[in-house]
This record gives C-alpha cells, sequence and structure tokens, in this order.
C-alpha cells in the first residue's frame, strides 16, 4: 500500500499493486507493480513509452479515487479509455477522481512515458537515472458523497510530555453534502466541530486542537509515534475517516545551533538516491528498511533525499526509526530559465509538503540543489520558492545546498545555510582549511548566525579496485583516505550544524553521463549498488561513532 500501515479503518481500500500487463510497440511484457522496466533486461536502456493496464472489478457502483504512489517520469490515466487524468514528474503522488462508476469490470490504462523531452524540465540527463514505470504503489479508494482529503498536523510543547495539537482536517464534497461534523483524536486528546452543507466539488478546512498529556517525544532513535484519526459523522454516524501517525517534537533554529526538543544536535547524515541494482527507483519496503539500517549502522543519524521527495515508505519507516530527513524538491544543477519551470517547481513544492508534512522525521525543506543562486534571476527564483516553503508549513526551517564557491548570493534567505563541497577529490585544497576559508567567507555573505551545514563531500572508489601501487583515486583505499581526512576535518568544526556523505550507495545516471562517470554510474556509495559494503564504510562507522 500507499503506506507502511493503514489510512483508512473505514473507507475501503483496494491494492492496484500485483501484475499488470506492460505493452511497448505491440509486444507484451508482465510487470510486477510497483515496478520499472529497466529491471527486464531487454528494456534496461529503453527510454520511450509504455502502456500498462489491468483490469479493475467494481462491486458497488459510485464514486472512486484512484492514487499513484508515483509514475516515472509522466503519466496519463485512462479508464475505459477515456483519459481521466495526467501528472508530470516520478517522486510526488497524485489522484483521479471517477465519479459515477458503475459496478463491474473496468480497464485502467497509464501510458507512462520516461523521455528527455522540451517539455521534461526536472527529469532531465543527469547525474542520476531516470526510470520507467509505475514506481511507487497504486490504491483504489471507495468514497462516500464527502472524504477527508489531507490532514496537516503541527504542534506546540507546553510542558513535559504535554503538547498542544493542531489539526486542519480538508473536507472535499464528493457530491452534495449535507452538514457533518468533523472529529479528531490524537494521544489522550480529542476535539471535534461541524462542516456546513457543501456542494459537490467544494472543499473546507476546518481547525481542530487538542492538549495532549502524558506523551514520549519523537527523538534520533526514538520513533515515538501516535496515531492521528480524523472522522466525518452525519447524525453521529462515521462518513470517511483518515488515519495517520504522527510524532511530537521540536524543531527550531537558535543562532547558529539546530535545536531538537531544545537541545543542540550535530547532523550526522547521508545522500540517499532511490536507486538500487535489483529494483531500479521502486525499491521494496524491506530493501528500504535494510538501507536504513545500514545507514544507522554507521552511527549516522539522518539521510538527505537527495534530489527529490521520497517514497511516503521510506519517510514512513524514517519515523519509525527516529531518523532526521533532509527533503528536498525535484531539481538537481538543471536550467532554472525555461518557461514554465516555475510552476513546474511550485507544482511539486506543494505536493511534497503536503503530502509529507505530518512525517516527524522532516526536520528540513529543501529546493533547487546547487541550482543557479550566483546570480540576480537565480535570487528571485530561489526567494520565491523559499517563500512557497514558508507559507506551505511555517513549522520548518528552509535550505538548499549551494555549489556556487565564493558566489552565491542566496545565503541571507535561508535558516540553514548549506554547501556542497568535494576538496581532495574535485580539488586538492586540504578540508580543514578549505572548510574554515568557505564557512568564513559564507558568514559575510548571510549565513552569520546561522547553522552551516556540509551537505554533500566524498570521493569515488569502484567497488572492488585495489591499486595494487598505490592508492590510485577510485581505489578504495583512496576512498578512505580521502573521506577520513574530509569527515575528521568537519566534524572537528565548530562553525558546522552538521555533514552529509555523499553518498551512500553507488547508483545508476544518465547514459549521457558515461565519459565522466565509469560503468555509467555514480561511484560514491560507501556500498555498491547492491549494499556490498566498501571499505569505506567502516571509515564511516569508525568516525560517526566517534562523536
Ligand atoms: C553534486 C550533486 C550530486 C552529485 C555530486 C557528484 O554535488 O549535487 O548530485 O552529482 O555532485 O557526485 O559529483
Amino acid at each position: 500500500m500507499y503506506r507502511i500501515f493503514s489510512e483508512h479503518a473505514l473507507r475501503p481500500v483496494t491494492s492496484l499493486n500485483g501484475l499488470w500487463n506492460m505493452r511497448i510497440d505491440e509486444a507484451d511484457y508482465p510487470m510486477l507493480i510497483p515496478g520499472v522496466w529497466e529491471r527486464i533486461p531487454a528494456l534496461r536502456d529503453y527510454h520511450g513509452t509504455a502502456d500498462f493496464t489491468r483490469t479493475v472489478e467494481i462491486s458497488e457502483s459510485g464514486a472512486y479515487l484512484l492514487r499513484f504512489g508515483g509514475v516515472s517520469h509522466t503519466a496519463t490515466v485512462y479508464w475505459d479509455d477515456v483519459q481521466v487524468g495526467w501528472h508530470y514528474n516520478a517522486f510526488t503522488a497524485f489522484e483521479v477522481l471517477l465519479e459515477n462508476v458503475s459496478a463491474g469490470s473496468h480497464t485502467l490504462r497509464v501510458t507512462v512515458d520516461n523521455r528527455f523531452t522540451k517539455e521534461s524540465l526536472l527529469h532531465v540527463p543527469n547525474d542520476y537515472y531516470t526510470y520507467g514505470g509505475l514506481n511507487r504503489p497504486v490504491e483504489l479508494h471507495k468514497l462516500a458523497s464527502a472524504r477527508i482529503e489531507r490532514m496537516a498536523f503541527s504542534c506546540v510543547q507546553t510542558g513535559e510530555g504535554a503538547y498542544a495539537a493542531k489539526v486542519d482536517i480538508y473536507v472535499h464534497a464528493v457530491a452534495d453534502s449535507p452538514a457533518l461534523q468533523a472529529k479528531m483524536t490524537v494521544a489522550d486528546g480529542e476535539a471535534a466541530c461541524d462542516v456546513p452543507a457543501l456542494s459537490a466539488g467544494e472543499k473546507h478546512m476546518v481547525t481542530l486542537t487538542a492538549d495532549v498529556t502524558g506523551v514520549k517525544p519523537w527523538d534520533i532513535g526514538q520513533g515515538n509515534l501516535y496515531d492521528l484519526t480524523a472522522t466525518l459523522l452525519r447524525g453521529g454516524e462515521p462518513v470517511d475517516d483518515l488515519i495517520d501517525r504522527v510524532g511530537f517534537r521540536t524543531i527550531e533554529i537558535a543562532g547558529e545551533e539546530i535545536r531538537l526538543n531544545g537541545r543542540k544536535i550535530f547532523i550526522k547524515g547521508f545522500n540517499r538516491h532511490e536507486d538500487h541494482g535489483q529494483f531500479g527507483s521502486a525499491l521494496s519496503v524491506d530493501a528500504m528498511m535494510d538501507d536504513i539500517h545500514l545507514i544507522l549502522g554507521t552511527g549516522a543519524n539522518s539521510i538527505r533525499t537527495c534530489h527529490y521527495p521520497n517514497d511516503p515508505r521510506f519517510l514512513d519507516l524514517c519515523d519509525a526509526l527516529g531518523v532526521l530527513v533532509w527533503e528536498e524538491n525535484h531539481a538537481r544543477a538543471i536550467d532554472i530559465h525555461p518557461e514554465g519551470f516555475d510552476d513546474v517547481c511550485a507544482i511539486v513544492n506543494e505536493e511534497m509538503v503536503h503530502q509529507h508534512m505530518n512525517h516527524p522525521c522532516i526536520w528540513v525543506w529543501g529546493i533547487l540543489n546547487e541550482c543557479e543562486s550566483e546570480t540576480e534571476f537565480g535570487r528571485e527564483v530561489y526567494r520565491k520558492q523559499l517563500e512557497q516553503l514558508r507559507t506551505l508549513d511555517p513549522t520548518r526551517p528552509v535550505t538548499f545546498a549551494s555549489c556556487r564557491f565564493f558566489t552565491d548570493v542566496c545565503m541571507d534567505l535561508v535558516d540553514v545555510a548549506s554547501f556542497n563541497v568535494y576538496p581532495l577529490w574535485y580539488h586538492n585544497e586540504h578540508p580543514a582549511e578549505y572548510g574554515k576559508r568557505l564557512t568564513e567567507w559564507m558568514d559575510t555573505v548571510g549565513a552569520a548566525n546561522k547553522p552551516i551545514i556540509f551537505s554533500e563531500f566524498g570521493a569515488g572508489a569502484i567497488a572492488g579496485y585495489h591499486d595494487p601501487f598505490g592508492r590510485a583515486k577510485w581505489s578504495e583505499e583512496r576512498q578512505c583516505d580521502i573521506l577520513r581526512e574530509q569527515l575528521e576535518a568537519f566534524m572537528g568544526m565548530a562553525r558546522l550544524s552538521g555533514t552529509y556523505i555523499w553518498q551512500f550507495a553507488d547508483v545508476r545516471v544518465a547514459d549521457e553521463w558515461f565519459s565522466i562517470r565509469p560503468k555509467t554510474m555514480n561511484n560514491k556509495g560507501v556500498v555498491d549498488q547492491f549494499r556490498r559494503p566498501k571499505m569505506s564504510y567502516a571509515v564511516v562507522k569508525e568516525l560517526y561513532n566517534h562523536r
């Protein structure tokens, strides 16, 4: 399912995962969904379109909702050969409302396109791979005349184990709906209010607050979660429901400090792509869990979702295991000038925050990794998107990872200043000297009195390559040397509030990057694409466990 727990006790939800038929150029392939076509050897390098089709049996006529966790990268959805939906970008979910569906057999078809066209502004040839398929779960919901579209949870601490919980409940009238009651329970708190009569299609938001006591805070390694249940009732009879899992914690930026539950913390993280040598971008929950165990095994406490919103099931696991997450929108060093770029980013930003803001693991929102933050044009793009994030979610700090060394003009716009640095890999200045020089400059251009994070650093190693004559670059030994020098330097810098190693695992990259990426992969992982640890895994484990 879309989450690792059931979001509905009342609303009937059917999983549409499983065997679909995929057709490419008159050829038919059985495809297990979630899945990407690159898992079929003959289609490993296929860039194009494919039709994914399955039959859906409807037992009771009425209104239904299709929910796609992610389709890579463009989806056109047909119901009985009538187009009913469209979505761009593989890393956020989307819904399709089906009204007046008759009982019987229906055909669901999704035309998937992973080509790099001029319309594709975010998925471009890049240092990660754009797979093709239904990379996340698919669900069918049976709707009543009114539904809870989503909830937005936040909390303020009022005492030891005591919080004021606030929940915005977004109601959507699927058909004309008489007045209802909305009710919310979380921990030992509950609240209710009236919802006015709504005409079909109308939406209405109500806010409920409740004091909770005796809760265990969510913290690093303490994934204390509580079911948040919202219910719509008519005359005391439940009409619809929505269940989420929330955590009670506080994140605040106090000068140069990042504070979790009032305590200064140091972020020890990894960058992790949704990519696996066996699953492509459609990792199973088991594979996600194994990744988290491997990351926690080094003593790390955080994961950066480079460079796009992650699967909600992965975020659920980070919630449950107490792993801090830097989640960011979908962008990696891309052109921000094309017409429509602002609009497509605004959509991804809204989908990311609306869909993921209740995850306690997310401590910061990021945008536009290594984009044009050194020009006035770029500054306006960053300013607008950071402002959008703050409006969508005033409870979390915002940041972005820059690579505009000594030229960035956006450091004053963020709550946390972050840079991607690669001393001893892309240049030879010693990490301690480079880090000091860069942070001192950052403090003169807007980062002063803010936390600074080095959001990427690392080195490449071809898994299994051991230089017989020394410690050549791309040998595992050299990766150990470089990561050791970087980590010892950066973790010893009082000015830094955190480090994210680039990167957890080797990942596939676009074919166009072959000439600068051996094996057409980004080989800076401390484990290979099948999660086999390199020698550097032990170096990180030694150093991340020191602090
Ligand atoms: C950049 C970028 C990463 C990756 C890295 C590298 O910092 O943000 O996605 O490409 O460089 O491996 O060089």
